[in-house]
C-alpha cells in the first residue's frame, strides 16, 4: 500500500513536471517565470544506472555459478529451484525499484542518447511493475489460466456410461483429437472441455484485464495496450499486425477453401455449407496434422514422397552433438562467432532423458560475458531445425553482451526468434539439406516443391490467423472495445472475420470459448505477440538476407525464395552481425531496416515465399468448383443484445 501511494505521488510529480515543461518551453514565458531549483537529472540517472550495473553483474555471476555447479554435480542442469527462486524474486524487486526510481526522470532532460534510452526502457514495466501483492495475485491468475489446460476435468469419451475416467486437455485430449476421425468425439471434447473451464476461464481473464490495466496506470498509460506493446514503442501495433493479416488474406482464403473442401469430403457435406466458416475444432486438427505422416489431408501430389530425413539421420548414426555441430557451423559459415571447445565443455549441457521428457525443448542461458545451453538428447529433423533457432539466440546473446544494462536486450520481443526463424527456414530448404548431404540426389521438381510448400503453408497460414485473432481479442478486451458481457460473441466475431472459423455448435454468453493457446499467450514470458511478430518478421528477415546474399533473385526461376539458403554467405553474415550488435540501442524499426529495407511488419515476404502454392491452390479450387471466402456474419454465437 505504502508503495502504491508513493507511485501515485511520483506520477503526480511526473505529470506536473511535464506540465511545467510545456509551459517553460514557450520561449518568452521561459525567461519570465521564476526558475525552479534545478535538479541534475542526468547525474541522478547516471548514478542509478551505474548502481544497477553493479547489481546486474552480481546477478549474472550468481546465475553463472548455479549453472556451473549444478552442471558439475548432476552432469546435467537441474537448477536447485529454491535458490533460483530467490534470485528471480530479488531480481524482480530490483527491477521494480529501479523502474520506480527512473520513472520520475524526464527523458527530455537527458542529453546522452544511450543514457536516455536506458532510462526510457528501464523506467517502465508490465505486470512486473505492479506492487508486490498485486503482482503475486496477477501471477496467480496467469498460473491458474495455465492450469485450465492441465486439470483433469473431462470424462474420457470412450469409457462406459457410468464410469468417468477424468482426463486433461494437455496432453491427453490434445493428443486424442489429433488422432480421431470420429466427428462426434471431436465435438465432444471441444464442447466438454470448454463447458468445464468456461466459467473460471472468463473470471480469470477478466481479472487479468483488471491487473493489466492497473499496471498500465502505473506507467501513466491511458490506453492499456500501450503497456501491452511497451517494448514495441508503438501505440497501435495491432493495426500493423492487422495489415500483415490482410496482406496474406488472399492466400489464406484459398487455403481455407481448399481445407473446407477436404473436411467436407472427410466428415460429410452437411457439417458446413460450402461458403461458411470452418468449425474451430476441425481447423485445429488440420493444424496439428501439418507435419503428420497420416494427416487428414493429402499433399498436392500424394504419390510423390518427400525424402525421409529421419531415416537418413538414423543411417548416419546422428547424435545430438552432431546436430549442435551442424547448427553452430551454419552461423560460423556466415562469419559469426565460433563456439570454442571451452564453450562446449563448460557451457553446453545435455539433458538427461527423464529431464527431457517427450517434447523436450532446449534452453539458452544468458549471463554475460558468457552464455549457456541445455540441449535435448533426442535426435530428429525437428530438433535439427530448432537447434538453428537456439544457436541464433546464443549468437545474439554474445553480440549484445557488451551493451549496457537495459540495452543488451533483443530489439523488441520476438525479434530474436524472428532471426532464428529465418535461419530455420534456410536450414530446412532442400538446397541446404542437399549441401549438408541430409538428402541426396534430390531433384527439386515442381511436384515435390508443392508438397513441401503445402505442409509448411498449412502450418504458417493457420498459425498466423490463430495468433492474430488471440492478439486482437486480448487488445480489444484491454481497450474495452469488447465489453465484459459480450466477451464470447466478441471472440467469435473476430474468429469469423479474420480466420473464417466458427464454433461447432451454437454458443452464447453462458460460455467462454477461447482456446488454450490464448491462455498461454497471456504469460508475460510467452506473450502471444512474440509468436505472432516472430512468424511474420521471420519471413521478412529471410527474404532480406536472401536478397542481400543473392540467393533469391526475384524473377529468376533458378533462385526462388522458397529454396534460398544463405549458408556460407558472408554478405548475410555481415548484416546479421551488425543487427545483433545493436541489441536494443535503436528502435526495432531501425534494426529491421538493416535487413529488410522496410520499417513495418508486413506479409509480403510470406506471399512471395508461397507464390507457387498460391497459384496451385487457386487453380485447384477452380477445378474442384469450390467457393472461396466465407460468410463472416455466421458467428454461431447468440449475443445478449
Ligand atoms: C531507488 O531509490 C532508493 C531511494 O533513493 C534507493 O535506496 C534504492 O537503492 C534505489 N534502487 C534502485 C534499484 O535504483
Ligand atoms: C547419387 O548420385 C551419385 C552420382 O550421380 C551416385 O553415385 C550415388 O549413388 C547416388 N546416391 C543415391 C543415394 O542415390
Ligand atoms: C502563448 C504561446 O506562445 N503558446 C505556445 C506555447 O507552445 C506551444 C507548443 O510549443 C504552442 O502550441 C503554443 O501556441
Amino acid at each position: 500500500m505504502k508503495q502504491a501511494s508513493l507511485v501515485i505521488a511520483c506520477m503526480l510529480l511526473w505529470t506536473s513536471h511535464v506540465g511545467a515543461q510545456t509551459k517553460t518551453s514557450n520561449s518568452s514565458a521561459a525567461t519570465t517565470t521564476t526558475p525552479k531549483p534545478k535538479i541534475d537529472y542526468e547525474a541522478v540517472a547516471l548514478e542509478l544506472v551505474e548502481h544497477a550495473n553493479l547489481y546486474m553483474n552480481e546477478h549474472y555471476s550468481k546465475l553463472r555459478s548455479i549453472f556451473l555447479n549444478s552442471a558439475k554435480k548432476f552432469h546435467h542442469l537441474n537448477l536447485p529451484s529454491t535458490q533460483n527462486n530467490d534470485i528471480q524474486s530479488s531480481y524482480r524487486a530490483f527491477s521494480n525499484q529501479l523502474a520506480f526510481n527512473l520513472s520520475i526522470i524526464p527523458l527530455a532532460e537527458i542529453k546522452n542518447d544511450i543514457l536516455r534510452r536506458q532510462v526510457k526502457i528501464l523506467g517502465k514495466l508490465q505486470l512486473n511493475g505492479l506492487e508486490h501483492e498485486d503482482y503475486e495475485r496477477s501471477m496467480n491468475i496467469v498460473r491458474a489460466m495455465l492450469g485450465l489446460g492441465t486439470a483433469k476435468n473431462v470424462c474420457h469419451y470412450r469409457t462406459g456410461a457410468n464410469v468417468c475416467n477424468h482426463i486433461a486437455y494437455m496432453p491427453q485430449i490434445h493428443d486424442i483429437v489429433s488422432k480421431t476421425r470420429i466427428l462426434d468425439e471431436l465435438n465432444y471434447y471441444w464442447t466438454n472441455w470448454r463447458n468445464e473451464i468456461g466459467v473460471e476461464g472468463r473470471a480469470r481473464f477478466v481479472e487479468f484485464v483488471h491487473y493489466f490495466r492497473k499496471a498500465a496506470a502505473y506507467n501513466g498509460h491511458v490506453s492499456p495496450s500501450k503497456t501491452w506493446y511497451l517494448y514495441y514503442e508503438e501505440d497501435d501495433l495491432l493495426k500493423e499486425l492487422e495489415g500483415a493479416m490482410w496482406d496474406i488474406m488472399p492466400l489464406y482464403e484459398e487455403m481455407h477453401a481448399f481445407i473446407r473442401n477436404v473436411l467436407r469430403n472427410q466428415y460429410g457435406q452437411n457439417i458446413m455449407a460450402d461458403d461458411s466458416p470452418i468449425p474451430h475444432n476441425l481447423m485445429e486438427q488440420v493444424l496439428q496434422h501439418a507435419w503428420k505422416a497420416k494427416s487428414i489431408f493429402s499433399p498436392p501430389f500424394p504419390e510423390r514422397k518427400l525424402p525421409d530425413i529421419k531415416h537418413k539421420m538414423d543411417q548416419e548414426i546422428f547424435t545430438a552433438k552432431k546436430i549442435n555441430e551442424l547448427a553452430s557451423h551454419f552461423f560460423e559459415s556466415l562469419g559469426l562467432n565460433n563456439f570454442s571447445p571451452h564453450f562446449w565443455d563448460t557451457y553446453a549441457r545435455k539433458m538427461s532423458d527423464e529431464e527431457a521428457g517427450d517434447d523436450c525443448k532446449a534452453v539458452v542461458f544468458y549471463f554475460p560475458p558468457d552464455v549457456g545451453l541445455r540441449y535435448c538428447p533426442k535426435v530428429d529433423f525437428k530438433k535439427f531445425l530448432q537447434m538453428h533457432g537456439h544457436m541464433s539466440e546464443l549468437q545474439y546473446n554474445l553480440y549484445k553482451a557488451h551493451l549496457p544494462i537495459g540495452l543488451d536486450r533483443e530489439a523488441c520481443p520476438g525479434f530474436g526468434s524472428a532471426i532464428g526463424e529465418s535461419a530455420i527456414v534456410s536450414a530446412g530448404s532442400p538446397r541446404h539439406l542437399d549441401r549438408i548431404k541430409l538428402i541426396e540426389n534430390y531433384t527439386l521438381d515442381n511436384e515435390l516443391t508443392m508438397n513441401r510448400l503445402f505442409r509448411l503453408g498449412v502450418h504458417t497460414l493457420i498459425s498466423i490467423p490463430m495468433y492474430f485473432t488471440n492478439e486482437k481479442f486480448i487488445v480489444d478486451s484491454l481497450e474495452s472495445r469488447i465489453q465484459p458481457d459480450d466477451l464470447n460473441c466478441g471472440y467469435w466475431s473476430i474468429q469469423a472475420k479474420y480466420a473464417g472459423l466458427a464454433p461447432p455448435e451454437e454458443r452464447s454468453e453462458d460460455h467462454f470459448d477461447p482456446s488454450y493457446s490464448l491462455y498461454k499467450g497471456l504469460h508475460p514470458l510467452k506473450q502471444n505477440t512474440v509468436k505472432l511478430v516472430s512468424e511474420i518478421l521471420g519471413y521478412q528477415f529471410y527474404k532480406g538476407l536472401c536478397i542481400a546474399s543473392k540467393q533469391y533473385i526475384p524473377g529468376d526461376p533458378s533462385r526462388p525464395l522458397h529454396n534460398c539458403d544463405y549458408y556460407e554467405q558472408e554478405e548475410a553474415g555481415k548484416i546479421l552481425k551488425n543487427l545483433m550488435k545493436l541489441g536494443s540501442t535503436k528502435h526495432w524499426r531501425d534494426a529491421m531496416e538493416l535487413v529488410t529495407n522496410e520499417r513495418k511488419l508486413n506479409g509480403k515476404a510470406i506471399m512471395e515465399y508461397y507464390e507457387p502454392l498460391y497459384h496451385w491452390l487457386k487453380e485447384k479450387n477452380k477445378q474442384n468448383g469450390v467457393q472461396v471466402g466465407w460468410d463472416a456474419s455466421a458467428t454461431n454465437c447468440q449475443s445478449k443484445n
